[in-house]
Order: C-alpha cells, then sequence, then structure tokens
C-alpha cells in the first residue's frame, strides 16, 4: 500500500526551509546515520506517485492542522470510506497528526465530506448543488455553530471523493484553505485510460514493464496494486479503464476472463472507476463458433447480445467496448461488406439496455494504399456522420497521421457535428523518447486542445467538440493510452507521472493550463520549495518543443525506426506499403521537402474548416511548426526566420539538443532539493535523452543533406559519424513493439 511507514518520505529529503535555515547538511547526516541505524529508511521509488503527502513545513503545518483538525465524514459504504480513509491518512501523513474524527462536527476546525444524504451536517447547510452534476463537488468555507469549517459536499459519493482528493492537494501544493469557495464538476464525462496490455502480461508500447493486470493469478489474487491504480486515478478524477491492448484477444470475453475482469471491476468500483474492455469483431468466429462476423447477420447478433448479457450478470456496471476495427489488419465489418456504422451500432444495441457505450476508433486506414493516409479517417466517416446510435462515441486520434511528436488537430474534430468525438491521446511515449526521455505532454495536450476548427465560426475550439459543447451532446470523451506498468514507479520515469497527471487533469477539464498543472503535479511530486518548483515547471514546459526540435523539426513526421520506433530512421523505404515508410512522409528530394498536402498536393487541406485550410494551404501563413507537414518547400526557400529551409531545419535539431543539456544543468542543480534516489534516475535518464537527441540530429542531417546537398550553416558541427554508420544500427529488442 502507498503510505506505509516503511514507504514514508526518504529522511534525506528534509524541507528545504530547514536547510536554508543554516543547519540542513548537519541535520541531514545525523538523520541519515540514525535512520541507518534504525533500519528504516526506504528508498524513494516514485511508487505513491503525487500522493506522497510529504509534511508540509512545521510553521504553516500548524495553520492547517488548525483549520482542519477534525474529519467528519460517513463511511458506510467502500466510496465514503475511500475518501475518509485518504483525507485521515494524507492529513495525518501531510500535517504530522492524524486529524480526530467524528460523527458531527463540534468545536473549531470541522473537514465535513460528504453528500446531503450521506451527512446531515450537509444537508443542514443547505448548500446549491444541483448545478454539480452527478460528479461535481464544492469546496467552502463555513461557519458551523459559530466554528470556522470546511465542507467538501456532493451529490454523489463519489463526487465527495473527488472533493475530498482536491482538498488534499491544496495542502500538498501549499495553498491557503481559510476562504475558498470553489466548485468543480467535469466537463467531459467518460475520463478513460485505455491500456494496450496483453493478456500473457505483454504491453504493446510499454516502456515501464509488463502490465499490471495479472491475469493469471485473477480473480483470486488481487494485487495491492489495483488499489493504488484506482486512488491514483481517481485523485485527477479518471473514471474508466480499458483493460486490454485495441490489438483484441478474444479471449478477453470468454467466462474465465469475465470472472477476472469482475474481480478487477470490484477494486476500480469503490473508487468511481468502470472497466471496459476492448472487444475483437471477430470474437463471435474465434470463441462462439460462429462461421461470420457480419454485423446484419441475426446469429452474429444474438451471440454478442448474450454476451453482454453474460458479462452484465458478473459486471452490472461495466462500461462497454473499445473496438479497433479495419485498421492494421484488424477485423471489422468492412470485411462483410458492412460499414464502421454498422459494426458500431450492432454492439451499441445490446449494450444499451445496461448503459454501455461503444467508443469506436477512427484510427483507420484500409489495405488500399490511399494518395495520403492523413486524409483516410476522415474520407471513412464523415459520410457515416448521423448514423451511429447514440450510445456510440468515435474515438480519434488528436491528430492525422498517428501520434507523432506534433501534429495538427486531426480535420474530423468540427467534421461530424452529429457524433460524439472522443479524442485520444497517448500518454505512452511511443513517438517521443519512450520512457527515458523527459518530455511533459501538457503542452501537447494543450496545443490540440485549444486549436480553433471554426466548424461553428470562431472559437469552435476542439476541446468544445471533445466536451460536447460545440454540438450539445450529452455524451462526451478523453481517452489516454496509459503508460503504466508494472515499474516501481508506475510509468517508467518519475517525470513520465507527470504525463498521466496531466491526462487526467485535463481530461477532466480540457480548458486547464498546462503550466499550472505542471506546478501543482512538482509541488505534490517533489516540493513545493519554489526554487524548485519555478526551474522544474519551465524546464518541463520547454520540453515537448525541445523533443520536436530534435526529432522531427519543422513539422516532418514520421522518422523513427521500423516497427519498434525506437530512433532516427528517416531513410526507411520498401517494405509492404509506401505510407509505413519515412521516405513517403518527408519526400526529401534533391529540390526540397516536405508532403505536400496543399490543394495542389493530396489536398487533406480541404478537410479543413475554410479559415483553416486556407491558413494551412499558404506557406507564408501556416505556422512554422507544420510547415513541411503540408509544404514541400525548396532547400532554398526562406523561412520566418529570414534562414533558409535547409539552415532552419539543422538550427532546429540543435536547438533541441541545447534545450536537453540546459535541462540537464538545471536538473544537476536542483540535487538538495530531491532525495538522492529519484534525482539519479532522473539525472541518468536526463544523459540518455541527450545522447540519442544528439544521435537524432546528427542522424537526420547527415541523411537530409544528401539531398541538401547544402554545407551546414556557420557554427554547427557535422555528424560525427558517416550516414552509413547510422543506418547500420539495429535494435532488435527495443521494448513496446509489437508481439
Ligand atoms: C500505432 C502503434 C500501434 C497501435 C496503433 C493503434 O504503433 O502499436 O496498435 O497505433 O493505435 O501508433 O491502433
Amino acid at each position: 500500500m502507498l503510505h506505509t511507514t516503511a514507504n514514508r518520505r526518504h529522511p534525506s529529503d528534509p524541507p528545504a526551509w530547514r536547510r536554508r535555515a543554516g543547519w540542513g547538511r548537519a541535520a541531514l547526516a545525523c538523520w541519515l546515520v540514525l535512520a541507518a541505524c534504525l533500519q528504516t529508511v526506504h528508498a524513494e521509488d516514485g511508487y505513491d506517485l503525487w500522493l506522497r503527502y510529504a509534511p508540509v513545513e512545521a510553521e504553516v503545518a500548524a495553520d492547517y492542522r488548525a483549520r482542519l483538525a477534525q474529519v467528519v465524514a460517513p463511511a458506510t459504504n467502500p466510496t465514503q470510506r475511500s475518501a475518509r480513509d485518504e483525507l485521515v491518512r494524507g492529513l495525518g501523513d501531510l500535517l504530522g497528526s492524524a486529524p480526530a474524527q467524528a460523527d458531527a462536527p463540534g468545536g473549531a476546525g470541522a473537514l465535513l465530506v460528504g453528500t446531503p444524504a450521506s451527512l446531515p451536517a450537509i444537508r443542514r447547510l443547505r448548500l446549491e448543488l444541483d448545478s454539480l452534476g452527478e460528479e461535481g463537488y464544492l469546496i467552502r468555507s463555513v461557519d458551523v455553530g459559530g466554528n470556522a469549517a470546511t465542507v467538501v459536499a456532493a451529490n454523489s459519493d463519489t463526487g465527495a471523493l473527488y472533493g475530498a482528493f482536491h482538498l488534499l492537494r491544496l495542502v500538498q501544493a501549499r495553498q491557503p484553505i481559510d476562504a475558498l469557495d470553489l466548485r468543480e464538476a467535469p466537463k467531459v464525462r467518460l475520463r478513460v485510460l485505455n491500456h494496450w496490455d496483453d493478456l500473457d502480461r505483454y504491453v504493446e508500447r510499454g516502456y515501464s514493464g509488463q502490465s499490471i493486470w495479472d491475469w493469471h493469478r485473477l480473480p483470486d489474487w488481487l494485487d495491492p496494486r489495483y488499489t493504488d491504480y484506482a486512488r491514483a486515478n481517481a485523485s485527477i478524477g479518471i473514471n474508466g479503464t480499458v483493460l486490454n491492448n485495441v490489438n483484441a484477444n478474444a479471449q478477453i470475453l470468454t467466462a474465465p476472463y469475465i470472472e477476472k475482469v469482475a474481480a478487477l471491476a470490484g477494486v476500480m468500483r469503490p473508487y468511481g472507476i468502470r472497466v471496459y474492455v476492448s472487444a475483437r469483431f471477430s470474437a463471435p468466429m474465434e470463441i462462439g463458433g460462429l462461421d461470420t462476423a457480419d454485423p446484419l447477420d441475426p446469429a452474429v447478433r444474438r451471440w454478442w447480445q448474450a454476451k453482454a448479457d453474460e458479462i452484465y450478470a458478473r459486471v452490472p456496471d461495466f462500461g462497454g467496448f473499445l473496438v479497433k476495427a479495419n485498421s492494421e489488419g484488424q477485423p471489422g465489418p468492412q470485411d462483410f461488406g458492412r460499414t464502421h456504422a454498422d459494426g458500431a451500432n450492432m454492439l451499441a444495441e445490446v449494450l444499451a439496455p445496461y448503459g454501455g457505450i461503444v467508443m469506436w476508433r477512427a484510427f483507420v486506414y484500409s489495405d488500399e494504399e490511399p494518395d495520403d493516409r492523413h486524409k483516410q479517417a476522415y474520407t471513412e466517416f464523415v459520410p457515416h456522420d448521423g448514423e451511429f446510435r447514440d450510445n456510440v462515441l468515435v474515438q480519434v486520434k488528436n491528430g492525422a497521421i498517428d501520434f507523432q511528436p506534433r501534429e495538427p488537430f486531426h480535420p474530423l474534430f468540427g467534421a461530424m457535428p452529429k457524433t460524439p468525438l472522443m479524442m485520444e491521446f497517448q500518454i505512452t511515449k511511443e513517438y517521443l523518447g519512450f520512457a527515458t526521455h523527459l518530455v511533459y505532454l501538457g503542452p501537447m495536450y494543450e496545443e490540440v486542445l485549444r486549436a480553433d476548427t471554426h466548424a461553428r465560426g470562431a472559437g469552435s475550439t476542439v476541446a468544445k467538440v471533445v466536451d460536447g459543447s460545440l454540438e450539445g451532446h450529452a455524451l462526451s470523451g478523453i481517452a489516454g493510452v496509459a503508460n503504466i506498468g508494472t515499474d516501481r514507479n508506475w510509468s517508467g520515469s518519475h517525470f513520465d507521472q507527470a504525463n498521466w497527471y496531466v491526462f487526467g487533469r485535463m481530461a477532466w477539464d480540457p480548458y486547464l493550463d498546462a503550466r499550472a498543472i505542471a506546478d501543482e503535479w512538482a509541488r505534490m511530486t517533489f516540493t513545493a520549495d519554489p526554487a524548485f518548483v519555478e526551474p522544474v515547471v519551465e524546464m518541463m514546459m520547454t520540453s515537448h518543443q525541445a523533443a520536436v526540435d530534435y526529432m522531427t523539426p519543422l513539422g516532418l513526421h514520421h522518422l523513427m525506426g521500423r516497427g519498434h520506433h525506437y530512433g532516427p530512421a528517416p531513410w526507411v523505404e520498401g517494405g509492404p506499403r509506401a505510407d509505413w515508410t519515412s521516405v513517403y512522409f518527408h519526400r526529401a528530394t534533391k529540390e526540397g521537402i516536405g508532403f505536400d498536402r496543399t490543394t495542389s498536393g493530396s489536398d487533406a487541406v480541404s478537410q479543413y474548416a475554410p479559415p483553416v485550410a486556407e491558413v494551412f494551404n499558404d506557406p507564408a501563413r501556416v505556422p512554422e511548426d507544420f510547415l513541411l507537414w503540408f509544404h514541400h518547400r525548396k532547400w532554398n526557400d526562406r523561412t520566418a526566420s529570414g534562414r533558409a529551409v535547409w539552415d532552419e531545419l539543422v538550427h532546429r535539431y540543435s536547438r533541441g539538443v541545447g534545450q536537453v543539456a540546459r535541462m540537464r544543468d538545471t536538473w544537476s542543480g536542483l540535487d538538495e532539493y530531491v532525495d538522492p534516489e529519484r534525482h539519479h534516475q532522473v539525472d541518468r535518464f536526463l544523459a540518455i535523452q541527450q545522447k540519442e537527441a544528439k544521435w537524432w540530429r546528427d542522424a537526420s542531417i547527415a541523411y537530409f543533406q544528401t539531398f541538401s546537398g547544402l554545407p551546414l550553416p556557420e557554427g554547427e558541427a557535422p555528424p560525427p559519424q558517416s550516414l552509413e554508420y547510422y543506418k547500420s544500427l539495429e535494435f532488435p529488442n527495443a521494448p513496446g513493439n509489437t508481439q
């Protein structure tokens, strides 16, 4: 469990105020000796995530203790118990002593947590809760019988649990809590992690160990880690989890696995989390003995109906199905001459009586190569707008190609007004340096969510499409491909925890600010000392641009190693289909570089609303970060910087490498604020990142120079190795590849 004594904050991580008082180093030494003697030292291994609840500084602890002296929270069911236990444990650890617990407020400093139904003291406050919906909450400083008190109130136990976590967050971030008046309700209904986990515990595109789901020992052994997973998710408002890979194995739908799913659902339920599974479209043939999976075949429909009945008998709050169909070799309705809508609706129909939903992925591209893969999802889905049942969401990746380091927003957003579109972000960093590169994804998510589709005039942001407000859809959702595995630190690296965190926070409210979220995460995960938080947040905020620069600057994309996607390989060509190669995407020639998607090229730009298309179509107006995404430019064409395309490309590669060097410097100067275990690992990973950033730069420059034929701009170091050397590198055992 998270908060055993053994797992508490490392004694070598005293608060910075103590160090500043001048006796820090001596105290640290004594403390270490003492701790070693007592054998109670436990390394900070990151397991506690942002729920470390490290002690607050003595000078402010007293104020918080006075305000939060007594927890008044019912605990008559598992959800209520998890809220109360979290508060007692969290406040106890943060403030040095556990608050008193009582059934009714008495004296100053009561913290009331619950619903009008669960706690009479809350009912008596007559708070306006209606507008908070099922999952919202308010936190307010109130007067109860002449005493200062704090209330966390909601319409449901889950809402109260979310509020409890919010209150803990305020203390962790050292926010004042004496005049609170907060109201929060999620803007998006389904906030879901997608695990690309296979049933043998292999994680596709996973860089943090095995799958946390121990299928073999389920349902009888419930790893305590499941509970900590649920707590962490609830703390950021995630309310759904798809347990298995979108490249699905039909086995998950067999009776023994349904038992296992039910066991996991039992762990998740008290934390407001529903479980979902990825359904393989051909399951009726593979495990049902039918000779077709045609969605319009009555026997197929009956099979799925019986399957839904079987699942709901074991998991009454089962969330529904996620489906990858007719994509990358997965079976789907098109195999039987039917449409995506036919397939999705058939499943939706059997789930509807139970309140289940279908998340039907739009990441498709057919067996026949299109003129531009960018256009395919739009071409296949837009004609079906309005045909999907109302418990279907179409799940769309943030960009049209495939989770590349940076993509313009997907043209489907805004183009299917009659269908709720669910955002799919990737949290695991398949294309962004795996778990070793420090890349905070908040700015990337923010950039996409704030992009203006112009679907209904200016201001029609992707966030408004996704939260349903643009078209008035009640159903809305955001999915994130999880980066969670069996590594002690869950995410493969300490900073990748921030990507899980920011995903949850932005799924709850897609209008939140990436920087503010980085700030709260850093405070909770490391220390609230501004001398640490400010440089770290700065480093996080610049990290995405840095990675884009050293990997795929100026809108280049899909240039990584074939299959495993590790490292640079802009030279990849040949193989089964052109749109799985790098040369297809960068189109470098002696004359120039970039994919012409303008009206005179593949015309992908015309899939965007006219005001957007006009900008993307114009090399002088397109954001330069997307220049070569939409345009084929001559090597000597000028960019906004005044530099030629070639020079700008080299400049950006080097800028990315330089930024990683700065990140390393920043981090190495912060050792006094971080426990040695975590400091050391981040430091070593930054060294790997620096080495690999340089590798990306050097290999890419060596390769593209064979086309441009131009010298490097002055001051730019030539790649230290030959192009042949970079091409010869092979990584057959790189992690996360498809099995
Ligand atoms: C690609 C991944 C592949 C996934 C696919 C998907 O490389 O492993 O199966 O996305 O989203 O980016 O279905």
